[in-house]
C-alpha cells in the first residue's frame, strides 16, 4: 500500500506539470471526473491519461509467474442460476452486452473463445497489500464493443457480476479509455487453464492499469451507460460505494 501511494504521488507530480502544459482540458470533459473523483484520484487519473491512453502495464515472462496466485473476495457465487451454470460447465451461459449500444448481443463462451485472443502475463495488485503475477488469455473487450456498436452517448461500461456479499451483486465500471485499452480483456483462461470458479469462472475482466478490486470476476452482463449515477449508490463500484475506494484505482 505504501509503495502504491508513493508511486501514485510520483504520478501525481507528473500530472501537475503536464496539466500546466494545457492538454488536460482536451482529454477530459469536466463533468463526471471533476464531480465524482477525489482530488488525488483525479490527478492520478489525469496523469495516467497524459502518460498515454494506450500506455501498457508491465508484462512479465513465464519465469515470473507466481507459484501461488491466491483468490480473494467471493470465490463461489451462491445464486441458483450460477450454480446451474457451474454444474453444466457453462455450456449455455452467455455474456450479455446491452445499454447504450446499437446492437445488444449475447456471447456464448464458445463464441468468445472463437474470437482473436490476447495473452498477457501481468501483476495483480490488491489494495489489501498482496500481489501476484498471472497469465491471462481472453477476448479483448474492444473487439466485443465493435460488434455491439456503442452509441455516442455511452461513456462508461458497468460490469454486473454473479456474486454478492449478502446484498447487491458485485459490480464495477470503467471508462471507454480503459474499455478500448489493448490489455483490457475478458479472460477465460488463467495460467493456461480454464478460469477456475475461485478466480471468476467463466469470465473475468482484466484491466491491468488498475488495482485488484476493478478486476471483476463472474461477469454476466456489461451495460453501456452515460453516467454512473444509476448504478448502486453512484460511485461506480461495489467497494467504491461500500467503503469509499477510489473509482479510478490506477497503479
Ligand atoms: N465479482 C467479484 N469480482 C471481484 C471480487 C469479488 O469479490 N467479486 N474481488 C475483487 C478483489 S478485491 C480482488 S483482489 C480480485 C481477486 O481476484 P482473484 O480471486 O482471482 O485473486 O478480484 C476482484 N474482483
Ligand atoms: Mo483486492
Amino acid at each position: 500500500m505504501a509503495k502504491l501511494l508513493t508511486r501514485r504521488s510520483v504520478l501525481t507530480g507528473l500530472g501537475y506539470g503536464a496539466i500546466i502544459g494545457g492538454t488536460a482540458g482536451l482529454i477530459f470533459s469536466p463533468s463526471f471526473h471533476d464531480m465524482v473523483l477525489s482530488t488525488g484520484e483525479r490527478l492520478a487519473y489525469r496523469s495516467h491519461r497524459l502518460i498515454g491512453r494506450d500506455a501498457l502495464a508491465p508484462e512479465f515472462t513465464e519465469a515470473d509467474l507466481s507459484p501461488d496466485f491466491r483468490t480473494n473476495g467471493n470465490t463461489m457465487p451462491k445464486s441458483d442460476d450460477y450454480q446451474r451454470h457451474m454444474d453444466t460447465g457453462f455450456a449455455d451461459w452467455k455474456l450479455k452486452i446491452d445499454g447504450l449500444v446499437a446492437a445488444p448481443m449475447e456471447f456464448s463462451l464458445a463464441a468468445l473463445k472463437a474470437m482473436p485472443a490476447r495473452t498477457q502475463i501481468t501483476r495483480h495488485d490488491c489494495v489489501e497489500g498482496w500481489s501476484a503475477i498471472g497469465k491471462w488469455t481472453g477476448a479483448p473487450l474492444a473487439a466485443l464493443l465493435s460488434q455491439v456498436a456503442l452509441l455516442p452517448s455511452a461513456r462508461f461500461l458497468v460490469l454486473h457480476c454473479a456474486d454478492d456479499f449478502g446484498g447487491d451483486a458485485y459490480y464495477e465500471s470503467i471508462d471507454l479509455v480503459d474499455a478500448f485499452h489493448p490489455q483490457t480483456l475478458l479472460a477465460y483462461t488463467m495460467n493456461d487453464q480454464p478460469l477456475s470458479v475461485g478466480h471468476g469462472a467463466p469470465l473475468r475482466l482484466r484491466v491491468e492499469r488498475q488495482l485488484g478490486y476493478k478486476q471483476a470476476k463472474y461477469v454476466m452482463r456489461i451495460e453501456a451507460t452515460a453516467t454512473l449515477a444509476g448504478t448502486g449508490l453512484g460511485k461506480g463500484g461495489y467497494w467504491e460505494d461500500q467503503i469509499g475506494y477510489d473509482w479510478y484505482a490506477g497503479i
